[in-house]
């Protein structure tokens, strides 16, 4: 099966290419394409952005299977923010640092004391014939008081997962792929198509 993958997350697409070793899916990326731009995330909702994402790379690649992904942060005692906005809470060019940056102050400044949050995935999959399914994972945790490690991306360097006391930085990149939000989306594409 020959699978592309509409993300320009170089931390997603090697989490997503580790789930896939092994299997007769050959993923591919938005990368391998000579022209190709990232179209604008307008939807309101995890869903919407990833089909917007899944739509985008489908009217330029036809005839194989699509996936895109939208991902995020919800923090409890930030109102579920940064939500949808996670890969710019800082400002549009932001980088993974200054959006932790940012996290971690607004909850100082609000004196935030629910520090329970939520990384939510939502997958949407065009099947060769432009049949769409959407699958969804969800790995609750805590935001931690500072950083801590260097392993995967994003906010990881802060996110303790439920029944752990190291934040998903800290563990090694096969134990974040068996417990996250997104490996739990993959899993259900898998369990429906291969
Ligand atoms: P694409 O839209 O090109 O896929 P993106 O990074 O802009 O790349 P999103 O719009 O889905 O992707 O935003 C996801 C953001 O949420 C991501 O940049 C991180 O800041 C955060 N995030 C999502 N999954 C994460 C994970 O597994 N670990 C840490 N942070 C994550």
């Amino acid at each position: 099966m020959e699978l592309w993958v509409g993300t320009s997350n170089s931390g997603k697409m090697t989490e997503i290419k580790n789930f896939f070793m092994g299997t007769n899916v050959q993923v591919h990326s938005i990368s391998e394409l000579p022209v190709y731009s990232s179209p604008k995330e307008t939807g309101d909702s995890f869903i919407a952005n990833a089909r917007i994402k899944a739509k985008a790379l489908k009217s330029v690649k036809s005839g194989v299977w699509i996936m895109a992904e939208d991902s995020g942060l919800e923090v409890m005692g930030l109102n579920n923010m940064p939500g949808i906005h996670s890969a710019r809470y800082a400002g549009e060019k932001a980088k993974d640092a200054e959006n932790i940056a940012k996290l971690l102050k607004m909850m100082s400044l609000r004196s935030a004391t629910h520090r329970e949050a939520q990384f939510k995935c939502a997958m949407v999959v065009y099947d060769p014939e432009g049949n769409e399914s959407v699958f969804e994972g969800l790995l609750k945790g805590t935001i931690s008081r500072s950083p801590k490690g260097t392993s995967g991306f994003g906010y990881d360097p802060v996110f303790i997962p439920e029944g752990y006391d190291k934040t998903i930085a800290e563990l090694a990149p096969i134990e974040k792929n068996k417990i996250s939000h997104r490996v739990q989306a993959l899993r259900q594409f898998k369990k429906s198509f291969l």
